[in-house]
């Protein structure tokens, strides 16, 4: 439709997306087989099948068995170089995107192989007109000392990350257990950003902004139930990175025809569309904008504030904002 073509022709940016959930079956295959390494699935058929998710955890024990095959320097350049050409032809711009360090150097992986590869793809997305820029994400199921531990070796490479994420396993682990280390990270100059009311309470946005002081929202879906805190949020002018076809998958949404989208939007929070871990959750970015496009929950107008709100939200200088809205 002529709805489906102007969102595809929206220069987009992508504020929360996990490349190791872009890992798509065929190219898990293809790293599984060049590294030696034993898959419990038959073929890509198998594995998609088991992409049945009634949680963020039943998720988060796929997504973390699947970044096992990822090895070498290369094996990381060729997983963000797919993302990138499928972003761009998205008409994504600018990309900003977390990585799980943890998740690769607990299996022995070194940090530089992880941090190399992607930031040499980075470099070469530049030639498919698409900016990127790395997030370090600390997994909260993890001890703050142990997240310590992953920022010090981001240290010698802080030219090549713009800030740090929170994400895997929300209840049980507040934005509190990490006021340290995001405090370190904020004092090294870094971004700081966490996921916040994905399944957990208000209670954990709250702890997200007033202890850990950061300056972008991931999901942040929970905060409408608080009028008080959706208040603190719009005045503040922070920008929330939703993301329709997870919170679906994902079970966060009961229905996608009762995303809460329409309604912050609505409210005056700085929504924003993005795909979150796609190769999982089924989709990419202009898939999650017509996911809700063709339920009629988002008009053109929307879409042109949503894709809007992506380029405001990032991590940008004002001059490279310019040129994207
Ligand atoms: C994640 Cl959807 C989501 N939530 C929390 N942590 C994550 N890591 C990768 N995807
Ligand atoms: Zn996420």
């Amino acid at each position: 439709t002529s709805l489906d073509a102007f969102v595809a022709g929206l220069p987009k940016a992508e504020l929360h997306l996990h490349i190791e959930g872009s890992l798509e079956p065929e190219l898990m295959f293809d790293l599984a087989q060049r590294n030696n390494i034993a898959l419990p699935y038959n073929n890509v058929e198998a594995l998609r099948a088991a992409y049945d998710f009634s949680n963020l955890q039943d998720f988060l024990d796929i997504y973390y068995q699947g970044a096992d095959v990822l090895l070498t320097e290369a094996d990381f350049y060729d997983l963000a170089m797919a993302y990138f050409r499928r972003a761009a032809a998205d008409n994504v711009r600018h990309a900003e995107i977390f990585f799980d360090p943890q998740t690769h150097t607990d299996r022995g992986i070194p940090y530089n192989y992880v941090i190399e590869g992607l930031s040499r793809a980075a470099k070469d997305a530049e030639a498919l007109g698409l900016s990127v820029s790395l997030i370090h994400s600390f997994l909260r199921h993890l001890s703050e000392e142990a997240a310590f531990e992953s920022l010090a070796m981001a240290v010698p490479y802080l030219d090549r990350i713009i800030g740090v994420g929170l994400d895997s396993s929300e209840v049980g682990h507040p934005p509190s257990k990490f006021a340290n280390v995001f405090a370190k990270a904020k004092a090294l100059g870094l971004k700081l950003c966490a996921h916040a009311g994905e399944e957990g309470p208000p209670a954990y946005v709250y702890e997200a902004l007033d202890v850990l002081h950061i300056d972008r929202i991931d999901h942040g879906n929970r905060s409408l139930e608080d009028p008080v805190l959706v208040a603190h949020i719009v005045r503040e002018g922070l920008t929330l990175t939703v993301c329709p076809l997870s919170n679906h998958k994902l079970c966060v949404v009961s229905d996608l025809n009762a995303h809460p989208i329409p309604d912050m939007l609505k409210k005056g929070l700085r929504a924003t569309i993005n795909s979150d871990d796609p190769a999982y959750f089924g989709g990419y970015v202009n898939d999650n904008f017509l996911s809700l496009t063709r339920l009629g929950l988002i008009d053109r107008d929307a879409c042109l504030t949503l894709a809007r709100n992506s380029i405001t939200g990032a991590f940008l200088d004002d001059a490279r904002k310019a040129v994207l809205l």
